[in-house]
C-alpha cells in the first residue's frame, strides 16, 4: 500500500538540498523554478518549430528507439541503422543547421558545470509516458574530461545509474522538474538509463507537455576546446 501523500508533497517544487554521489554525480533537485521551467520549455517549443523531433534508429538493427529526439547548437547527436551513433551540425531530415541553444541552459551550463568553454551540443530527448532508455554508457564525445549536464522537465522519471562496468550494483533516483544532474569526474562514464516515466508526478507535465511527457536537456562538450 502506497502511504497517502497530500498533493502538496508530491507537487512540492521548493528546492531541496544537492546530493553528491560517491562517483562525482552531483544531483540538483529543484535548480530551476517554475517560471525558468516555463520560459525554457516555451523555447523548446520554438526550437521544435525549426527543428522537429525525429525517430531515432539503432546501429546495424535499425530498430527505432522509443524516445525521440532533436537538438540545439553547433552539433546535434542522431543515430541510424547506417551512420550509427554521431554527432553533425545539420537536422537529419530537414538538413538545416540546429537552432542556438536557450539562454538558460547556457547559464546552467556556466554555474554548475565548471568547465572552461561552452558546451557545443544541448540533445532534446522527449519521452512520452511509454518510452525508457536503456542502460548505457556516453562515449561519443572526444572531450570525455568535460562534464555532462542535464536538465529535466515535466513528468518525472526513474534513472538508474552504475558503475563504469555494465552488469554491477546501480542505483535508481526520481529527477523531476526542474531538476538538473551533472556527471562529472568519474561519474562521466557511468552506466545509466532512464528505467520509466512516472505518470503524473509533475506540476508541468500537465499544464505545458502533453499526456505525461518528460523532456531532458543534455548539454555536452563534443571537441577538445583549443
Ligand atoms: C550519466 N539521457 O541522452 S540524462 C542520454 O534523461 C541520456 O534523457 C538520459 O542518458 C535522459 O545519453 C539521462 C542524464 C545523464 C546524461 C549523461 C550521462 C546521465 C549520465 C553521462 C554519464 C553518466
Ligand atoms: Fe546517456
Amino acid at each position: 500500500m502506497r502511504p497517502a501523500l497530500a498533493r502538496g508533497d508530491l507537487f512540492d517544487t521548493a528546492p531541496r538540498e544537492p546530493t553528491i554521489y560517491e562517483n562525482g554525480l552531483v544531483h540538483v533537485p529543484g535548480y530551476l523554478s517554475l517560471d525558468q521551467q516555463r520560459s525554457l520549455l516555451a523555447d523548446i517549443d520554438k526550437a521544435l518549430k525549426d527543428a522537429p523531433l525525429f525517430q531515432p534508429t539503432m546501429p546495424k538493427t535499425g530498430k527505432a528507439f522509443s524516445v525521440r529526439m532533436s537538438n540545439c547548437g553547433a552539433l546535434g547527436w542522431v543515430s541510424d541503422r547506417d551512420g550509427g551513433y554521431r554527432y553533425q551540425a545539420t537536422h537529419p531530415v530537414t538538413g538545416k543547421p540546429w537552432p542556438e541553444i536557450p539562454a538558460l541552459a547556457l547559464e546552467a551550463w556556466q554555474k554548475l558545470a565548471d568547465y572552461p568553454a561552452p558546451p557545443e551540443a544541448c540533445l532534446i530527448n522527449f519521452y512520452d509516458v511509454n518510452a525508457r532508455m536503456g542502460m548505457h554508457q556516453d562515449s561519443d564525445e572526444l572531450d570525455l574530461r568535460a562534464p555532462v549536464l542535464s536538465l529535466s522537465l515535466g513528468a518525472s522519471c526513474v534513472f538508474r545509474f552504475g558503475g563504469n562496468e555494465r552488469g554491477g550494483k546501480t542505483i535508481g533516483l526520481t529527477l523531476a522538474s526542474g531538476d538538473a544532474l551533472l556527471l562529472a569526474g568519474d561519474s562521466r562514464m557511468a552506466y545509466h538509463g532512464v528505467e520509466r516515466i512516472i505518470p503524473g508526478a509533475s506540476p508541468l507535465s500537465h499544464q505545458l507537455i502533453e499526456g505525461d511527457g518528460r523532456i531532458n536537456l543534455t548539454l555536452r562538450r563534443v571537441t577538445r576546446p583549443s
